[in-house]
């Protein structure tokens, strides 16, 4: 078992949220000052989303913030995309300040907004950085080349909705757009797949955890899975595993606001060369588990399917 869940699963649910949620999901994770702090996304009970914080001192016991950390805009130019809510941050730390990118809903369809914050009590909203329909989108935590890099996922009527990899020189402006990977036919992922968390940086690629979506005649069923990429070109795909590392098993993946869910947009990299992976579970509650890094990667590269 390459992902080993955490006995008290679930971490967080609407019942340690001091506000009214009827979820707690889709979180984004990182260490800051030596805590960890997670930016989790909650349907208000207007089915409209919001972003909520909570930090910890172990990475397992979170305590959440008394007001939400972010909800959709009242001015500028983000409220007319925001109305419908905010869902499922990412967070990449590069210089000194953290960049989270969300999904921005509003009745023009679904973009992505681009946030900084140096300490997590101050943001300031940069960029809408997509047009409509992207979902998805994860910034690579250093600059590569001189630019920054972003994995996302837009939608597409024709083609299985896939991974594609864009260049910016300022965050603000985007572009050298390319597909790089495709679901499967015929394969967990087959339906649809979009990045997950932060890639991860490691001696052999990088490490991009990922979700596959798979049909059934019960719905859908979300899964986990992990590619690896060049570092210097990480449009270039090494190998992706070709097992799932991570599918809905425990009761609180199976049965929620969204069931046989589990969805990634966090992890963290330790020092011991472990990695604690967050997930939503059925789209209702937080969970996290361990891998091992190397684990991964060599999951990656023993058995590889096609990226494409
Ligand atoms: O309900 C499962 C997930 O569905 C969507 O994910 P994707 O765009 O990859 O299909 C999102 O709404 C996500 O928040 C949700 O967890």
């Amino acid at each position: 078992m390459l992902v080993k869940r955490y006995n008290n699963n679930p971490i967080l649910t609407k019942d340690d949220v001091p506000y009214p949620v009827a979820t707690v999901h889709n979180a984004a994770v990182v260490k800051h000052q030596g805590l960890y702090i997670m930016i989790f996304r909650s349907h208000k009970p207007n089915g409209r989303s919001i972003l909520g914080k909570a930090t910890s001192t172990d990475g397992y016991t979170f305590k959440v913030d008394n007001a939400p950390f972010m909800t959709p805009a009242t001015q500028g130019e983000f409220k007319e995309y925001e109305a419908y809510g905010i869902e499922d941050p990412r967070i990449a730390l590069i210089d000194d300040e953290y960049l989270i990118s969300y999904s921005a809903y509003s009745k023009h369809g679904v973009r992505i907004g681009l946030a900084k914050t140096k300490d997590f009590e101050t943001i300031e909203r940069f960029s809408l950085i997509t047009e409509a329909d992207y979902r998805n989108v994860v910034l690579f935590p250093e600059k590569i080349n001189g630019l920054y890099a972003r994995l996302d996922r837009p939608h597409s009527e024709i083609s299985p909705w896939s991974i594609w990899i864009s260049y910016s020189p300022d965050l603000k402006f985007w572009g050298e757009s390319k597909l790089i990977m495709k679901p499967l036919q015929y394969h967990w992922d087959e339906m649809k797949i979009g990045p997950g968390a932060t890639p991860i940086k490691t001696p052999r690629g990088w490490l991009n955890i990922y979700h596959g979506v798979f049909p059934t005649m019960d719905g859908s069923v979300y899964r986990l899975g992990v590619a690896l990429h060049d570092i210097n070109d990480p449009s270039q795909i090494i190998a992706v595993g070709d097992d799932w590392i991570l599918q809905p098993e425990e009761q609180y993946e199976l049965v929620g606001y969204v069931h046989n869910v589990v969805f990634c947009c966090g992890a963290v990299a330790e020092d011991d060369g472990s990695v604690k992976i967050y997930w939503g579970g059925a789209d209702s509650v937080m969970c996290v588990g361990t891998a091992y890094i190397e684990s991964l990667v060599d999951h990656c590269l023993t058995s590889s399917r096609p990226a494409m």
